[in-house]
């Protein structure tokens, strides 16, 4: 017996000491099942018909139901608010933040099997919880740590494409095309092609983002290795978790605190619901069949742009221009000065904003919070809180915002340079590897639900204006 409903079922005193503060009912499921699936693909393979049957059950009984009504607006404004996706692994809330499989990310820290000796989530453990909607058990977590592990290696000519790439060539943009090419060994594809019954597809699915999964820490730091370093890569340990080999092969293994980093970097960035431009992008790509390598390269592509994941490079650029302009110990006048300046040049404040959340981002947040823990006395952490009490009130005189509030992209850099890892550009490619999780969970129960091709209507300005003329 495994996952959260497992361990509802434990007594109180029974429960280990990191599952004892996890609200029961916040957590969703509290019932007990019996089952002895050890792998995360037994687990699926058992769940999967009972959500066939759920869901076929739900569309049944609510499928004319209406969700929302569309304004000519929301057409334009880029679908704002237009309710049109399933998405199972997360659900963002405009007040509250994401919550993933109904958990919140603090309740993420407390229920999700951490490493020994941490206290960060493994992305492991969320991983699991995205895909089952069940918490893990340490053994299972163990067990997918040592399978990405034993999926890790990459084909030679893959190594090659990434090796030929120039170090002008932006990391994301390399990032990219080696999940491209990795795209040779789709298994997906290639079932496909031998004209795989539409009941299997979840299967190869599931096989091909696993292979993704594990083979990106390696793409990744190859990647990080030429572009920054010796192009030397160490090898990674079978035994050891998934950021402590990712931090590994990018030279950084030696500092616990930044695998630390690392475990609740790629936690927390995994997943934030199904409209963002990376996650539909994946999610709509894959709806033409697609396999996971071509699905989650062309949400790479999406990632790569500055309204979105680029915003964390553009983050640390910006705070550390500012910091050249008016010095680390700056007034809160003369940091006002220079953010009127970047407004009144017609550029946005990099990570502050979002397109749903209302209040400050719960992923800044449990960033804020490791930078407390681990680098409270840091100068520029102490200029991140400082534009974090000044910002918000600037961008509300401003008043085009609809969110003065610091979104997930606001924090990262500054805990990753503190750690020696300096090299902004990278900073999204970090990003992806974790966005990894979130979109590739979903693809499996895309096709495992037969989710069709996906195709919203569109309409010219003359026709909309023909539908609305008065007589
Ligand atoms: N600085 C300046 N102006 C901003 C702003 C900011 N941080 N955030 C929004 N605005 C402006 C918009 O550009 C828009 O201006 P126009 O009317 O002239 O077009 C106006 O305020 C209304 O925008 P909104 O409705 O509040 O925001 P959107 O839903 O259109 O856009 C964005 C959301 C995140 C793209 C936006 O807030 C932004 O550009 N923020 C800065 C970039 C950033 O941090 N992106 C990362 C977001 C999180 C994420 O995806 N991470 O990966």
């Amino acid at each position: 017996m495994s996952s959260v409903r497992a361990f509802a079922s434990l007594s109180k005193a029974a429960r280990p000491a990191a599952f004892r503060f996890a609200p029961a009912a916040a957590i969703g499921a509290t019932r007990t099942y019996a089952s002895k699936a050890q792998t995360l693909k037994e687990r699926l393979a058992e769940l999967i018909p009972q959500k066939q049957e759920e869901v076929k059950a739900f569309k049944k009984e609510y499928g004319n139901k209406v969700l929302g009504e569309v304004t000519v607006d929301q057409a334009y404004g880029g679908m704002r608010g237009i309710k049109g996706l399933v998405w199972e692994g997360s659900v963002l809330d405009a007040e509250e933040g994401i919550r993933f499989r109904g958990l919140t990310i603090p309740e993420c820290q407390q229920v999700l099997p951490a490493a020994e000796g941490g206290a960060e989530p493994l992305p492991e453990s969320l991983f699991w919880l995205l895909v089952t909607g069940e918490v893990p058990t340490a053994e299972q977590v163990k067990g997918l740590s040592a399978e990405w592990a034993a999926r890790s290696d990459l084909p030679e000519f893959v190594e090659e494409i990434i090796d030929r790439c120039p170090k002008t060539l932006h990391p994301m943009s390399q990032f990219s095309v080696a999940v491209n090419a990795l795209q040779h060994d789709s298994q997906f594809a290639k079932a496909y092609s031998q004209g795989i019954h539409k009941s299997k597809y979840w299967d190869t699915t599931f096989e091909d983002t696993m292979d993704l999964i594990a083979k990106l820490p390696k793409v990744a730091a190859r990647i990080y290795r030429n572009v920054y370093a010796d192009g030397k890569m160490a090898s990674i340990d079978a035994d050891k978790d998934y950021s402590y080999n990712f931090s590994k092969l990018l030279g950084f293994e030696g500092n616990k605190d930044f695998v630390e980093l690392m475990r609740l970097y790629l936690t927390i960035h995994s997943d934030h619901e199904g409209g963002n431009v990376s996650a539909h992008t994946t999610h709509l790509v894959g709806s033409a069949l697609s396999d996971p390598y071509l699905s989650f390269a062309a949400g790479l592509n999406g990632l790569a742009g500055p309204l979105h994941g680029l915003a964390n490079q553009e983050v640390l650029r910006w705070t550390l221009n500012l910091k050249e302009a008016v010095g680390v110990d700056a007034s809160e006048e003369e940091i006002k000065k220079y953010l009127w300046k970047t407004l009144n040049g017609g550029q946005v404040v990099p990570g502050y904003g979002h397109a749903v959340l209302r209040k400050t981002d719960p992923r800044y947040t449990a960033q804020r919070e490791f930078a407390l823990k681990h680098l409270p006395d840091d100068p520029l952490f102490g200029l991140v809180s400082k534009l974090y009490h000044i910002i918000p009130g600037v961008l509300t005189e401003h008043g085009k915002t609809k969110n003065p509030w610091p979104n997930v992209d606001a924090h990262s850099g500054v805990l990753l340079q503190y750690y020696g890892l300096k090299e902004q550009d990278y900073y999204t490619v970090l990003f992806g590897v974790s966005r990894a999780l979130g979109v590739t969970s979903q693809l499996i129960w895309d096709r495992a639900l037969g989710m069709p091709l996906e195709r919203p209507k569109s309409y010219s300005t003359a026709y909309l204006k023909k539908m609305f003329a008065k007589n």
